[in-house]
């Protein structure tokens, strides 16, 4: 397992060094990685690889890699990111956002639960809808409903706002989390990955240990 992530890290690390432009991907090679993607051990010998394109949020277990955030405005967020790693969540009004379930073999909903109000986010003690609700107008009482590994559900954020949002089965899992619909919005900065891989594999070649988010 840690080779594998060894060499993943690596070919990250070439892939930054290389300068390799994110995004649409039109003209890269097959073989290069697109900026966005991270690659994390997830089990004995998995490794999950994401790479979200515009107007998508992923969703998974903190400890499946995606981690937590102590995050300085909304207190403790995770599980749910629109890059690589635990962030608020934040689109422009009308996007049409794609949520998909990063797991290998968990199910998650994306529910809208209530209006953030002012912070620190202060998530309601009863646990969202398992059942899907709501259409698919991302406002408040959306709940997708289970969103099997590796599936997605789509919604429109019609309506500006501060939402918080979780997942009906792991809300007490720490996937809970930040979501802004205005204009310009910007996602938050990424938390912590976890976990981190601890000893190094003694026959690969030393990587500097700048995050894999270098360059993006
Ligand atoms: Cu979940």
């Amino acid at each position: 397992m840690l080779r594998k992530f060894a060499a993943l890290t690596s070919a990250i690390a070439a892939c930054a060094l290389a300068a390799c432009a994110g995004g649409a991907g039109q003209g890269q090679s097959a073989a290069a990685l697109p900026a966005m993607q991270r690659s994390f051990p997830v089990g004995e010998d998995l490794v999950a690889d994401v790479n979200l394109p515009k107007n998508t949020a992923g969703e998974e277990l903190p400890e499946e890699g995606v981690g937590t955030q102590k995050n300085a405005t909304w207190g403790k967020i995770g599980g749910f990111t629109q890059t690589a790693y635990a962030q608020v969540l934040a689109f422009p009004p009308g996007t049409k956002l794609t949520v998909r379930n990063l797991s290998k073999d968990t199910q998650h909903t994306f529910d809208i639960v209530a209006e953030a109000g002012k912070a620190p986010a202060h998530f309601p003690s009863k646990g969202p809808s398992i059942n899907a609700s709501g259409g698919s107008i991302g406002q408040v009482g959306y709940a997708s409903g289970p969103i099997n590994p590796g599936k997605s559900v789509t919604l429109t954020l019609s309506k500006p706002g501060t939402y918080l949002i979780e997942c009906a089965f792991h809300y007490g899992e720490g996937m809970q989390d930040v979501l802004i619909v205005e204009k310009g919005a910007k996602p938050g900065p990424e938390g912590t990955p976890s976990p981190k891989p601890k000893a190094t594999d003694p026959s690969a070649t030393p990587t500097p240990s700048a995050p894999p988010s270098s360059g993006w």
